[in-house]
């Protein structure tokens, strides 16, 4: 089957087709038809969960079928949760990830605690009705600087200690076994084949 995938954002679309490219290759990802001429919806969500119910839900009526959408971002704890939801935007509307991340490393200077988790929730919906939403999350460190060159957005700053590396020093794939958007992405694929597939009952034929 096919999910209809609802983002503008490169490096998400780059991660979600090789997950599904895994262990659910029965799953096809596909780019909601002519996304980039969709006026995207406001996301003025206070959560992460808001804003991706929000988006599945507005692009859901411009596929064919079930349509899923991502919304996700950095937290630290010393800055109270910034950059949160305004994660792709936090040096202001039309920040690249290069200013996004001096941005951090400014308001991170001089700050030793400096915890911090990606979390994203995916969003599943269909003819713009909701069928379920899947939160991920991965603990990590922000660096005093970039390292790496993989990845996109704040992963040169976000060191994984498990793996001794940032998300941008590591491959997609191990990237996408620990990562945030990597779980959620998973409930949403298990949820989708268990859907899909029929019921114990039904096969035994009751
Ligand atoms: P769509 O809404 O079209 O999906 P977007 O990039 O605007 O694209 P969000 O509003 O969810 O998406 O913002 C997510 C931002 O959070 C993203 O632009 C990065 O700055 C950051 N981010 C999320 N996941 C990340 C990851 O895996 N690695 C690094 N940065 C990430």
């Amino acid at each position: 089957m096919t999910l209809y995938c609802a983002t503008t954002n490169p490096g998400k679309l780059r991660e979600f087709r090789l997950a599904a490219g895994g262990s659910h290759a029965a799953i096809r990802i596909e780019p909601v038809p002519g996304l980039n001429v969709i006026p995207p919806p406001a996301e003025t969500g206070r959560t992460f969960r808001e804003n991706a119910v929000a988006k599945a839900i507005y692009y859901s009526r411009f596929a064919p079928g079930a349509t899923f959408a991502d919304d996700s971002g950095l937290v630290v704890d010393a800055l109270g949760g910034a950059p949160g939801v305004d994660s792709a935007h936090y040096a202001g509307p039309g920040a690249t990830d290069d200013d996004n991340n001096q941005l951090l490393l400014e308001r991170l200077r001089g700050i030793e605690e400096r915890a911090a988790r990606f979390v994203s929730v995916i969003a599943l919906a269909e003819d713009g009705r909701l069928i379920g939403a899947f939160e991920g999350v991965v603990e990590g460190w922000i660096l005093e600087a970039p390292r790496g060159s993989n990845g996109f957005g704040y992963d040169p700053l976000f060191l994984y200690p498990p793996y001794g590396r940032t998300l941008a020093e590591v491959s997609p794939e191990e990237k996408l076994a620990v990562s945030h958007r990597g779980k959620a992405l998973r409930a949403l694929l298990e949820f989708v084949a268990r859907l899909s597939s029929p019921s114990p009952g039904a096969r035994n034929g009751g």
